[in-house]
């Protein structure tokens, strides 16, 4: 049983120059396991704080403080680091000592179990041996909060090749189409500076329904068919566009306003127009209800809630009993510990609620997610197409091809 012999925080910064924490954690003074927390633009409002006060500082004090805690124990035994943790910071939101620190301190612990035990991080996750990969998802266009005045109002436009057979493919796939959109964009517009978003997709000055239009022709030009080889989804981050005082969706960007109804009817058209496999956050994060409708016309597409859920253990309940959504985002750091998302990896099964797990816009190098998307048994992966930070998930995926213990893709 390896045991924990060190522990360190340090403050760093992620792939939006934002500062953030970083935590090392070594296992029999030889094993060390390093996780950097990620941070998102879009947050929902039942998260883990990122950092007290959102403050990192804030965060590698009470780490710091702390610190003795950890030692000696049995990092594989997330249960008791996570425990720990839960001696520090009591609070349901992480609030004291920040969900960054209970991320990174969690998967910095199994990190370096996995390597004292010679295993594959996913393997130290689950016990199940029959694993499928993930598809990869990836954002191929960006608006919203990811990217600048102009863009779409709606937040990411995606790419999953869900006709692959094979992992790389899947990822071959992805990006050529983010590839021959750059080409379509340049013809669109001359102008178009090839700028990007938080997350690697493309930024052009497009209203949302050119921005799908333009997305579907790139699948097409190169000989996809849309809901065959490839399809597109949609992460609508309509908490974005909700106004509580008007009570209704205001985008802003191309100038109209949706009642929910009109927002219900917005969105259905869009999925039927494009085929969409995925449609994420449809409407605001309290609107369960409108969720259930779009849950119950669409049983084919993956209805997902991001915000709505918030990796959030008894918000997933309500969810499932309300029946608001079949698939689910899973975010560690929204929930703040590893051992939390786990327990809501849990309970999206028992419900039969399908799992993304997905990265974060404001991100780092690591690939600990890969692990944590296939131990979860999630449907897709969702973590861009380009990037340093985004192809070092995806390039975690064709290294784990090589252990050749998982065997073909997930069921979508
Ligand atoms: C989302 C994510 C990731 P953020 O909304 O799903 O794509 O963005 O990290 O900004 O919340
Ligand atoms: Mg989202």
């Amino acid at each position: 049983m390896p045991k924990i012999t060190s522990i360190k925080g340090r403050l760093l910064y992620n792939s939006r120059g934002s500062k953030t924490i970083e935590v090392d954690i070594v296992s029999d003074k030889s094993h060390l396991g390093r996780v950097c927390a990620p941070s998102g633009a879009s947050v929902g409002k039942y998260e883990a704080v990122s950092f007290p006060d959102n403050n990192p500082e804030k965060s590698l004090v009470a780490l710091n403080s702390n610190l003795k805690k950890f030692i000696g124990l049995d990092p594989s035994n997330l249960k008791s680091i996570h425990d720990t943790i839960r001696k520090i910071d009591s609070s349901t939101s992480y609030s004291k000592i920040g969900g960054s620190v209970a991320f990174a301190v969690t998967i910095a612990a199994v990190d370096s179990a996995a390597k004292a035990l010679g295993i594959p991080l996913f393997k130290l996750l689950t016990k199940d041996t029959d694993l499928r990969f993930p598809f990869p998802l990836g954002n191929i266009l960006g608006g919203g909060a990811h990217a600048g005045p102009g863009t779409p109002d709606i937040q990411e436009i995606l790419i999953c090749a869900k006709g692959s057979k094979t992992v790389n493919d899947a990822i071959e796939v992805n990006f050529a189409v983010h590839k021959e959109l750059r080409k379509i964009l340049q013809k669109n517009d001359p102008g178009f500076t090839n700028g990007r978003g938080d997350e690697g997709g493309w930024a052009p000055k497009l209203d949302n329904q050119k921005a799908l239009e333009l997305s579907a022709k790139a699948c097409e030009n190169l000989g996809y068919t849309l809901g065959k080889e490839v399809s597109l989804g949609v992460d609508f981050a309509s908490s974005t566009q909700w106004s509580e005082k008007k009570k209704k969706y205001v985008y802003d960007r191309e100038g109209f306003e949706n009642t929910p109804e009109e927002q219900i009817e917005f969105v259905s058209e869009i999925i039927k127009k494009y085929k969409l496999v995925y449609a994420e956050d449809a409407v605001h994060e309290e609107a369960f209800e409108e969720m259930a409708i779009l849950t119950s016309k669409f049983p084919k597409v993956l209805i997902t809630g991001d915000d709505l859920v918030v990796t959030n253990t008894e918000i997933l309940k309500k969810a499932a009993k309300l029946k608001a959504c079949n698939a689910a985002i899973l975010k560690v750091n929204q929930s703040g510990s590893l051992y939390d998302a786990l327990e809501f990896a849990k309970e999206a099964h028992k419900n039969k609620i399908r799992l993304i797990t997905s990265h974060r816009s404001g991100e780092a190098i690591d690939s600990h997610i890969t692990h944590i998307g296939i131990a979860t048994k999630s449907k897709m992966l969702k973590v861009g197409v380009v990037g340093g930070e985004r192809v070092a998930k995806l390039n975690e995926l064709l290294r784990i091809t090589e252990y050749d213990l998982i065997h073909g893709m997930a069921e979508i």
